[in-house]
């Protein structure tokens, strides 16, 4: 293990050993991707059991079958989403980060900050765990008011987020420490998107905190007893959308940053990239609407508003889309690649870092599209509450965002652990089992939820599906059984990773120190971007709270407590 000593002065510049990690450096990511991996264990655990649970086919061949440790089908739900959706991306992107942030500006994060985010986040995963475990927290992942869970739940959603806001302050820091000391440079495209990414965690965050805060922790704790589901609604929502891009940058960072290097070639452009990442900041915030389509208490204005909206916050990503597919053409063309589509050929389809992140797009062609058809009001009304809707995230959460993070983790944990990777076979057959089960368990999925099949119900027993529904979501559960094993060559490789492997790392992951000298200044205006952000949020987020907001009529729903079998009354 090439362990090299931290400098003592944080403020100087660090040199990076090529290779090899520094102590603190290796701790601290460390720490973030090894509790990333344990919440992901939980999750992906779930999934394939969900599938099967939902298979009337299944549940006719084993009608004594239950899901292994968890038996109600809400708490493993719940379980699958919380670590998969909330956990494992949090402490993935935070590690990340801190990598990616210090190695490019060759400044260390705040070691002391950095523990006490960890601390945090850690305390919070802990407690989660024990409220779903002990099953106190049947709500999913959205947490949804009037349902509510044990004050567990929320103190370690509360710990999470706070923890987060630590380390992105942690960050700023090393931002602006660096840009003090290099006036007039650009700052690298990987920090500049992670910069992004923790404007817009920071802003988006408050949503949540005051629903949790206001509304769900104090009656969790016995001091309310009614609430209004719909603002509940509406605070989450305000955080959920711009969620799935603080998912979505850290993949993008590897697509623009990482990848064209790993592939073999170059960024095509380094300010479009920068462009796509600014659109993400200004319109994820106003778009969370698109989730409330068929919700009664929004105007149909709004819901135009954020339609519109909807389908710009799309642009970045198919400029991401031409963007990274030209730097991947440019790569293939320099080895020899002919013809209009060759270069789609002349990949390097042998290594699994590379190939993880194109399977990752290759999901992520039907997510954005499945995502634009969930934009247009009249489609969603049709979809909404239907399986498609999980079909549309398991190819952008679960495709390109997983996938990408996998294709992270088989050169980062390596590189963590000081020993190559236990097998690439094993890994390049992880991938393709993933991308293979998940378009299995997505068509099917999507299929049925055209036909009817509701999300999130216990589907394999009940007396109204049809034979289109029956049939797609048997087929849903075979894409189950393929993702299952493809979850057990990623653990196998995870563990023989950090255990077993004895061949030597030689990996050198690809860290730019500077921006591209051409890209325009002025879009790291950060005050005039935050500013227009807020002024999208104020013009497409205050007519919905006005129209949620009513002291009359409102706040008067009870809470639930889906783990007893009745409502609680006032
Ligand atoms: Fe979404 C619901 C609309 C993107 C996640 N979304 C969800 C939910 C989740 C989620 C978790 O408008 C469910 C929440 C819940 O539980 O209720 N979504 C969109 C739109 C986009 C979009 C318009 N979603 C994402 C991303 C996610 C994500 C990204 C996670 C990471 N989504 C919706 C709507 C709903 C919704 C409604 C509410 C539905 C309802 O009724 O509840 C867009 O931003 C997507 C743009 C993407 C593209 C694709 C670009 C393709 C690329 C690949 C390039 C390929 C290359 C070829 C270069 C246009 C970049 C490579 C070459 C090779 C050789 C491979
Ligand atoms: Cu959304």
């Amino acid at each position: 293990m090439q362990a090299v000593q931290s400098p003592q002065r944080s403020s100087a510049p660090i040199v990076f050993p090529r290779v090899g990690m520094l102590t603190s450096e290796r701790w601290l990511v460390g720490v973030h991707i090894i509790s990333a991996l344990f919440a992901l264990s939980f999750g992906i655990l779930m999934g394939p059991f969900q599938t099967f649970r939902r298979a009337p086919a299944f549940v006719q061949a084993f009608p004594e079958w239950q899901i292994p440790v968890f038996s109600y089908y809400y708490q493993a739900l719940t379980m699958h989403g919380v670590m998969n959706a909330l956990f494992f991306t949090t402490f993935f992107i935070v590690g990340f980060s801190y990598f990616v942030t210090q190695r490019s500006l060759q400044r260390p994060i705040n070691q002391t900050m950095g523990w006490i985010a960890f601390a945090l986040m850690f305390v919070g995963l802990g407690l989660i765990l024990y409220a779903i475990w002990t099953n106190q927290a049947n709500v999913l992942y959205t947490f949804y008011s009037p349902m509510l869970a044990h004050p567990t739940f929320y103190i370690g959603l509360v710990l999470l987020a706070v923890g987060s806001w630590v380390a992105g302050a942690a960050i700023f820091m090393a931002y602006f420490a660096w840009k003090k000391e290099h006036p007039g440079e650009r700052v690298p495209l990987a920090v500049f998107a992670i910069m992004v990414n923790q404007i817009m965690w920071q802003i988006c965050t408050i949503g949540v905190a005051i629903e949790i805060l206001v509304m769900l922790l104090p009656a969790s704790l016995g001091f309310l007893f009614v609430t209004d589901p719909q603002v509940g609604r509406a605070l989450f929502w305000f955080f959920g959308h711009p969620l799935v891009y603080f998912w979505l940058i850290p993949a993008y960072v590897s697509w623009y940053t990482m990848l064209p290097t790993q592939a073999g070639g170059k960024l095509f452009s380094d300010s479009l990239g920068r462009v796509a990442f600014l659109m993400l900041l200004v319109f994820s915030l106003p778009v969370g609407v698109h989730h409330l389509y068929a919700d009664p208490g929004v105007s149909a204005v709004s819901k135009g508003i954020h339609t519109v909206l909807t389908f710009v916050v799309a642009i970045p990503s198919f400029m991401t889309a031409f963007n990274v597919g030209a730097s991947l053409e440019y790569a293939a063309r320099k080895r020899g690649a002919r013809g209009p589509l060759g270069w789609l050929f002349y990949q390097k389809w042998g290594d699994p870092v590379v190939v993880a992140q194109l399977g990752g797009m290759i999901l992520f062609i039907m997510g954005g599209f499945s995502g634009l058809i969930n934009a247009s009001l009249t489609l969603n009304i049709a979809l909404h509450n239907t399986a498609w809707i999980p079909a549309h995230f398991h190819m952008t959460l679960g495709g390109a965002v997983t996938l990408t993070y996998i294709g992270i983790t088989y050169w980062l944990l390596p590189m963590l652990r000081g020993r190559a990777l236990f097998s690439d076979k094993m890994a390049l057959a992880q991938v393709w089992t993933w991308v293979v089960g998940m378009l299995i368990f997505g068509h099917g999925m999507g299929t049925a939820g055209i036909a009817g099949a509701p999300r999130r119900t216990d589907l394999g027993a009940v007396p109204y599906l049809n034979d289109t529904m029956t049939f797609w979501l048997n087929s849903s559960a075979i894409g189950g059984l393929v993702l299952l094993i493809s979850s057990i060559l990623l653990y196998v490789n995870i563990v023989g990773t950090l255990a077993f492997s004895t061949k030597p790392y030689a990996y050198e992951p690809p860290i730019a120190h500077r921006g591209d000298p051409n890209s325009p200044l002025w879009l790291e205006r950060w005050g005039l971007w935050i500013g227009i952000t807020l002024f999208l949020i104020l013009i497409a987020w205050a007519p919905v709270f006005v129209e949620s907001l009513n002291f009359v009529d409102g706040f008067n729903a009870p809470f639930f407590n889906p783990a007893r079998p009745s409502p609680i009354t006032p």
